[in-house]
């Protein structure tokens, strides 16, 4: 008899090869992708030429049984699906989440409860509003969604990197993302919330007051998504092996710190280089620099309220500040590689709030409710049918046995006559299982109320949680928030929707309102601001704190006659910190000196400040001023980054209007003395001392 052909149902190379896995010859294979030595149609009949159709003659009409021409093109024809309506501006990266154990006391689920177990991960980061080719460097939310291919099945916390959200309930989310995307009339403007629609909904819906802070400050322009923090935002229920429950809030701590980027970089950015953030995570994966972060949790217990310290812990625009419930590192998030297929991975995984394993559970967040309906229903249209969990990226590493059958894009071929339990013929197979077993057992909760519209008393506190944020900010961040306020509002044609916006920013603030009416040329509202908390440093990013500089990039200026043993010796001193050098020089090539030789990696031309965390003139680099080389330092100056020369490079940073003794800029008589200074004043991500030397209307 011949083999009984198996449904194949296992993860294929593409989803399992994250982290070590990823190490193998067959990276990213997956065997029914494309194969063989000859071009073939997709029935696998190899052709003689795909370059001219069957016609008659050859200046004759084309034939219609020229099937390699229909196949072809149809299949082109269909190539793209339907963006997510939402989030559809993303970068995906492979990984491994490693548990430290701590958490067993809380969750009974191993992928945070078994000291050392490394369970596979894919990450999407992406921007909100914008469409899937907008830019990266956008002021906006950020998502960061994790899949957890665990062993009890997969996990997916689909979080972003701001703690709250615009909204309170998910019958919301239609008006606030209509409220965001471009106007329906001209579709414009793409990715941005400087328009009126926007600005007109957030101020009429106070609730959103929280987030829209959030968004304004530092960390609606991230530097990289390798540092950014995550959030799950809404608070979650653990269940430990005894039944215990706590009220879970998820935190992701970057390893590199938290940092941003200056809204001047983050505008040009959009420009010059609109894949940043894309690029930036991918390069520090293939130069070696893994981003990673710690898994946090903040345990508060399972009241009946609710609460925690008086804070509404089912109310999605609230925080628990870490000073009041200190966040707990559970895990190790490290991202090691890149997807192969950007279509196959990053553009069709499917994250759904309701992908859940046991000792995880959701709770009443009104917000998170919604969710859970949303996720799964948005694929239908997206992923075109029920079957998208057998899509490579989204198949569980757990063994599925769901008697589902049948849909669009079907993989498996399922065997036998039995998909119904109860069933007598399979012996009642597959079977339950109780949590003993594994099964996902929710745990019990009394559920009895009125049937209402409504909300509780404490979602009505719109403010005093923008508040305190903004109390907590740094001087340089409270005065960044000003400015994208005074941006984005001027960017509003209703004059009314500005006076309203600053009636809200009066309970938040008298100063921060003072200087956004200063700045749109209005009167500041008389007002007082609503009390708040005690402010939380642990929601500043700027701190004089210093960091690892790995996957950040100097640029060094040259050009001939430039020391380029220097620029070696420079390089190399860099890179033992896991940070990258560019050579920056008047054309491309390479330049040598005195037996050493350097690759040219950017010219005058192709350089632009945006790209550097720092920028450093070689000794015997050109003393003539080139306008882009100008151009480059004088931004990267204000912009408050390491500014660096060795020897005679310094003639070029005084010639370009550069204090050599100013903040930040550091001079040395080599470029191996020059290192150390340099890798200290990037560990501190910029020259904060500098910034009341430049213009505000320059930062
Ligand atoms: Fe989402 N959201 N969302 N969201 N969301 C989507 O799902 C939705 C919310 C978040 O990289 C969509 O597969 C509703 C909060 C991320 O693939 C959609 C509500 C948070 C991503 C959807 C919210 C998020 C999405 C679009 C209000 C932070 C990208 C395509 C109840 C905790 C995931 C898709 C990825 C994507 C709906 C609110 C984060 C339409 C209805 C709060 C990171 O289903």
């Amino acid at each position: 008899m011949p083999p009984k052909r198996q449904p194949d149902q296992s993860a294929p190379a593409t989803v399992s090869a994250t982290g070590v896995a990823y190490e193998g010859p067959e990276r990213g294979r997956d065997p029914r992708a494309q194969a063989g030595e000859f071009l073939t149609t997709p029935n696998g009949v190899r052709i003689p030429d795909t370059d001219h159709s069957l016609k008659a003659g050859r200046r004759g009409p084309v034939l219609l049984e020229d099937f390699h021409l229909r196949e072809k093109i149809m299949h082109f024809d269909h190539e793209r699906i339907p963006e997510r309506v939402v989030h559809a501006r993303g970068a995906g990266a492979h990984g491994v989440f490693t548990a430290y154990g701590n958490a067993a006391g809380v969750t009974r689920a191993a992928v945070l409860a078994e000291e050392g177990l490394e369970t596979p991960v894919f990450v999407r980061f992406s921007t909100v509003l914008g469409s899937r080719g907008s830019a990266d460097t956008v002021r906006d939310t950020r998502g960061f969604a994790t899949k957890f291919y665990t062993k009890e099945g997969t996990w997916d916390l689909v979080g972003n990197n701001m703690p709250v959200f615009f909204i309170q309930d998910a019958i919301k989310f239609p008006d606030i993302i209509h409220a965001g995307k471009p106007h329906p009339d001209r579709e414009i403007p793409q990715a941005q919330s400087a328009h009126d629609t926007f600005w007109d909904f957030v101020t009429l819906h106070t609730e959103a007051t929280h987030h829209t802070i959030w968004n304004m400050s530092d960390r609606g322009i991230p530097r990289s998504y390798r540092t950014m923090e995550g959030f799950g935002i809404h608070t979650f229920r653990l269940v430990n092996a005894d039944g215990e429950t706590s009220l879970v809030k998820f935190h992701w701590k970057p390893k590199l710190g938290v940092h941003s980027l200056i809204w001047e970089e983050a505008q040009i950015a959009a420009g010059v280089d609109p894949d940043f953030h894309r690029r930036d995570l991918a390069d520090a994966i293939e130069a070696g620099a893994y981003p990673e972060w710690e898994l946090g949790i903040q345990v508060m217990p399972d009241n009946a309220e609710e609460t925690f310290e008086g804070i509404d812990l089912l109310d999605p625009t609230k925080i628990v500040p870490e000073e009041l419930c200190p966040v707990q590192r559970i895990g190790k998030l490290v991202l090691t590689g890149n997807p192969t297929n950007y279509f196959a991975e990053t553009e069709q995984v499917a994250f759904h709030t309701g992908h859940l394993v046991p000792g995880i559970e959701g709770t009443n967040d009104p917000l998170l409710q919604g969710r859970n309906f949303s996720y799964l229903d948005t694929q239908l249209s997206r992923l075109g049918g029920p079957n998208f969990t057998q899509i490579p990226i989204n198949r569980p590493h757990a063994p599925v046995n769901d008697n589902s059958r049948d849909g669009f894009h079907q993989h498996g071929i399922h065997e036998g006559v039995v998909a119904y339990k109860p069933n007598g013929i399979d012996g009642d197979a597959p079977a339950v299982a109780d949590a003993a077993h594994g099964g996902y057992v929710n745990v019990p909760r009394e559920v009895e109320g009125e049937v209402v519209r409504g909300a509780p008393a404490s979602f009505d506190d719109h403010f005093s949680h923008a508040a305190l944020f903004y109390a907590s900010l740094s001087a340089d961040e409270q005065k960044h928030v000003a400015e994208a306020y005074t941006f984005e509002l001027g960017k509003v044609y209703e004059q009314a929707i500005k006076e309203r916006a600053l009636t809200v920013l009066a309970k938040i603030d008298t100063g921060l309102c003072r200087a956004v009416a200063e700045g749109l040329g209005l009167p500041a509202p008389e007002g007082t601001p609503v009390e708040h908390l005690a402010p939380s440093p642990a929601l500043a990013q700027v701190t004089g704190e210093s960091y690892p500089i790995e996957g950040r990039l100097v640029g060094v200026v040259a050009g001939p006659g430039a020391d380029i043993a220097g620029v070696t010796a420079l390089r190399e001193a860099l890179e033992a910190e896991g940070a990258m050098t560019k050579l920056i020089a008047p054309t491309g090539g390479e330049l040598s000196r005195d037996g050493a030789t350097e690759v040219v990696e950017r010219t005058f031309v192709t350089a632009r400040s945006i790209e550097f965390d720092a920028v450093v003139v070689a000794g015997g680099a050109p003393q003539d001023k080139d306008v882009k080389s100008v151009v480059l330092l004088l931004e990267s100056y204000r912009q408050l980054k390491a500014i660096g020369a060795w020897g005679d490079g310094a003639d070029v940073l005084t010639a370009t209007g550069i204090d050599v003794d100013g903040p930040g800029v550091l001079t040395a008589d080599s470029a191996g003395a020059l290192a150390g200074d340099l890798i200290a004043a990037m560990g501190r991500h910029r020259v904060w001392e500098r910034a009341p030397l430049v213009t505000a209307s320059q930062v």
